[in-house]
């Protein structure tokens, strides 16, 4: 099997400060968090932005400093979200790729979001995708359900996405595809010839897909975007889950991809 290629997902949208001490917020946390991650084995930060406030944004200049913190830092795939959070404008989720990041997610459909809708129509998808070709940054689909795999081949067909097909399915999102053994070998299926893929299970469905993803030749994501406990009642931090995908990776026989093995598998020029 391939090199295990672990993302963490250090900060999303949705995760507060009150929810957990350990999610980092500033420029500077986030450096620090993914140099932490990167240490614990993993070669892809996932990553939002907060403001003053602590509230998600996607404002550039944000980004630009996030970056810069984790450049000082490690080497480790700086992959930006285009996802933001829910009721943001195509224009402001755009601004990270505006930086030329390494890597960006891409949404390809809507699908319900607890008591919201993240809303991604055909011709924002197609916005963002060459927007991201424009830019030369590499997309991640962003797989919410399965209808969403089609989406994306679509986007190939059109030429608006070319080279390496690397797809993340985010699992257990209430409004989305639960997450399940049988779910996750179906969606596997429908991938096309060469494309990888990584397992992202939210809350307490995140270690079990972890396991599935190091079994079943795919990769892993975890974080606090997706999931704050290490176990029942514990709060963990992004290097502690990520740390613990190794131990277990390890005891599998997967070893783990440095940052630039992951480049060589994704097709991505630093
Ligand atoms: N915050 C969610 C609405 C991504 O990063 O691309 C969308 C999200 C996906 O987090
Ligand atoms: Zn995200």
């Amino acid at each position: 099997m391939d090199k295990l290629m672990i993302t963490a997902a250090l900060v999303g949208a949705e995760v507060t400060r009150e929810n957990t001490p350990h999610l980092p917020v500033t420029p500077e946390e986030i450096g620090i968090a993914a140099a932490e991650a990167h240490a614990a084995g993993a070669a892809i930060a996932h990553i939002h932005v907060r403001n003053a406030e602590g509230r998600p944004s996607q404002n550039r200049e944000l980004y630009r400093q996030a970056i810069e913190e984790i450049r000082k830092r490690c080497d480790i795939i700086v992959q930006v979200s285009t996802g933001g959070a829910v009721g943001m404008s195509a224009e402001e989720r755009l601004q990270p790729v505006t930086l030329a990041p390494e890597m960006a997610t891409l949404t390809t459909g809507t699908v319900n979001f607890g008591r919201d809708v993240f809303f991604n129509p055909p011709e924002m998808v197609e916005q963002f995708a060459e927007t991201m070709q424009q830019y030369g940054v590499r997309p991640e689909f962003e797989i919410f359900d399965v209808g969403m795999i089609a989406n994306a081949q679509r986007l190939v067909k059109k030429g608006l996405v070319t080279g390496h097909l690397h797809f993340d399915f985010v699992m257990g999102v209430p409004g989305g595809i639960p997450a399940t053994a049988e779910h996750l070998l179906h969606m596997v299926r429908q991938l096309p010839e060469g494309a990888t893929w990584t397992v992202a299970g939210i809350g307490r469905a995140q270690l079990p897909m972890s396991v599935l993803g190091i079994v079943l030749g795919g990769h892993v994501r975890v974080g606090l975007e997706d999931n704050i406990y290490y176990r029942k009642g514990e709060l963990a931090t992004n290097a502690q889950l990520v740390a613990r995908v190794v131990r277990i990776a390890q005891e599998l026989g997967r070893e783990i991809a440095t940052p630039d093995e992951a480049r060589a598998k994704l097709g991505i020029r630093r």
